[in-house]
């Protein structure tokens, strides 16, 4: 082998181990810096076929979900936040986003399986279609069962009418209401069913954002809408991290240990 030869070579190894180990320094600190993320969780809840699902493709992957599938048991999927962005508080979390499928009036024993996936719950997002009103109703039923607060010694759930806005004021879990379907809502009825989410977002003692989960203008960046979320992710995290609140957890660690034993879907 020339001088010449030897020398290109030399220089090609030379580079090869430079990429090889900035490459690899830079996927092992992303590796860390991703493990290092402190998270919350946000249970997702609403009846079946609200767009639940769809919901949190487009908050998690920022994409209409194309072709939604039934949800077996509970589905997580994981948001990135930026933590009071734009402030030197600035810190990036993951938002987990347990999707958990079921009827809200379903037999104890789904109910029992469901409450597994409420324990150590940080936040609450309310998902109702608001071409349905029978959806709305539901989720007080289904914000108590979360909280622990739907059953009376005897095990008989609360009905609607019966619920006490005094538990939504005390509850210090962050609640978020969100309305589906809003491209379905024609534009003269419109009024009616925003007077009528209003009503609701005030019962939650919640934040309300109406939309189209298969259209992510939405939720566009520095829109209304994307500025609610935000806050509402911030408060979340808020309430975890920087709040020393001992009734923050209260509700769920004295809750019943139920024994997972069978999937379900909605
Ligand atoms: N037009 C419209 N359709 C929606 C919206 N959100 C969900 N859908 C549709 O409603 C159906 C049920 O949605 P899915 O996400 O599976 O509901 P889930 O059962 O609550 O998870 C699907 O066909 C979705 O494409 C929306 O905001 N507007
Ligand atoms: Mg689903």
């Amino acid at each position: 082998m020339c001088n010449s030869e030897h020398y290109t070579l030399t220089t090609y190894a030379c580079i090869f181990s430079y990429l090889y180990f900035v490459l690899n320094t830079d996927i092992e600190y992303f590796r860390k810096e991703m493990a290092s993320l402190d998270r919350v969780k946000v249970l997702v809840l609403g009846d079946s076929g609200v767009g639940k699902s769809s919901l949190v493709h487009l908050l998690c992957q920022n994409q209409v979900l194309g072709n939604p599938s039934w949800t077996v048991g509970c589905s997580v999927d994981v948001r990135v936040h930026d933590y009071r962005e734009g402030t030197p508080e600035e810190k990036t979390y993951y938002i987990e986003l347990w999707d958990v499928g079921g009827s809200v009036g379903n037999a104890s024993s789904v109910k029992s399986t469901r409450a597994v996936f409420y324990n150590s719950v940080n936040g609450i997002i309310l998902v109702h279609d608001l071409t349905n009103k029978k959806s709305s109703q539901n989720l007080y039923r289904w914000s108590l069962e979360a909280l622990s607060k739907d059953s009376s010694p005897t095990g008989i759930i609360v009905s609607n009418g019966d619920y006490d806005r005094e538990q939504f004021a005390e509850n210090s879990i962050p609640l978020l209401l969100i309305g589906t379907k809003f491209d379905q809502i024609q534009e003269k009825q419109r009024n009616d069913v925003l007077t009528r989410t209003a009503f609701l977002s005030e019962d939650f003692n919640a934040e309300e954002i109406n939309l189209d989960c298969t259209n992510p203008r939405y939720l566009a960046a520095g829109s209304s809408n994307a500025v609610k979320l935000s806050r509402f992710f911030d408060k979340v995290i808020e309430k975890r991290y920087f709040t020393r609140d001992p009734s923050q957890m209260q509700s769920f660690t004295d809750r019943r240990r139920f024994n997972f034993k069978s999937v379900h879907s909605d």
